[in-house]
Parts: structure tokens; sequence; C-alpha cells
């Protein structure tokens, strides 16, 4: 174990890379990751059980849009959009983009647009089919830290670093 953690040290201080974040101690490398929209689904479960059920995530969207849409509306623009996603999904440019969630393509987003999507992406995540969304079921695991391959930009093949 001991061991394992110093050739991750050894591993994060390889030169010419960019300071990657440092793993933090007990967290492996990036294998489990969370998608934005799986976050927020997460942080829909109302009742604090760890589990999100359909209902939840309705009214968490509702909601979630009424804070968004502050003059209702009833519908958001793409700027709008971007500042409900930069609020629930912590980025701007997280997925769902507006282009796939304005399905009647007329530029504003619905909540009923939005509602929809969540609920595909709530499907999608379900994956027991069971109707409610654990944690375990929000994890992304992936088999391989993409970190450690191929080696981005130019490395010029200069002397070791110590
Ligand atoms: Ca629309
Ligand atoms: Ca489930």
């Amino acid at each position: 174990m001991i061991a394992a953690l110093l050739l991750l040290q050894a591993a994060a201080a390889t030169p010419a890379a960019p300071p990657a974040v440092p793993p933090g101690p007990g967290q492996p490398p990036a294998t489990m990751m969370v998608e934005p929209a799986a976050m927020m689904i997460a942080a829909c479960d109302l009742d604090h059980d760890g589990r999100t059920t359909a209902a939840e995530l309705h009214s968490c969207v509702e909601r979630s849009f009424a804070a968004i849409d502050t003059d209702r509306k009833g519908s958001l623009g793409y700027i709008g959009f971007a500042d409900w996603a930069e609020r629930w999904l912590g980025d701007r440019n997280a997925l769902p983009s507006p282009f796939e969630v304005d399905t009647d393509a007329d530029n504003r987003i619905t909540l009923t647009e939005l509602q929809v999507k969540m609920a595909e992406i709530f499907r999608r995540l379900d994956r027991d089919h069971d109707g409610v969304v654990t944690r375990a079921e929000c994890l992304t695991i992936r088999a391989v830290v993409p970190s450690n391959r191929a080696p981005q930009g130019k490395r010029k093949g200069g002397p070791a670093p110590h």
C-alpha cells in the first residue's frame, strides 16, 4: 500500500507535464467519475435517503428551472440555459447541451423540454430499471486512467528530471 502510494507520487512528479491535480489521500486516480447531469440527479435526493426517484427529480428540475427563470417567462433562451447549467451542472458547457434539450428548435428551453431530457438521462442512469437512481448508478467507472496513457504535448526527451 505504501509502496503503491510512493509509486503514485513518483508518477505524479513526472517532469515536463503540467502539474496535475495530485490524487488525494485514499483516493485513486479518477477511475470513478460522475457526469454533471448525474451530479444534479444525486443532489435531487430530496428526502436524503441516498436514492433519487423520478418524482424527486421532477420537482427538483422544476425548482431549478424557476430559480433561473426569475421573470417567469416559462422558457429560457440559450444564455439562460447556460446560466441554468452553470448553477446546477457546474459548467455552462456541461451536457446536456441546449441543442439537445430544445427539441422543437425554437431557441427557447421550456420547463417541459428540460423535464423530458432530464427524465431521459435518469432512465439511462437507472441501470436496473427500478425507477430509482442510486449513487452507484450515478458513477461512471473507468477501467483505464486516461491521464496515464499517451503523454500529451511535445516532450523532447531531455534529461530525466530529478
Ligand atoms: Ca424549445
Ligand atoms: Ca435503479
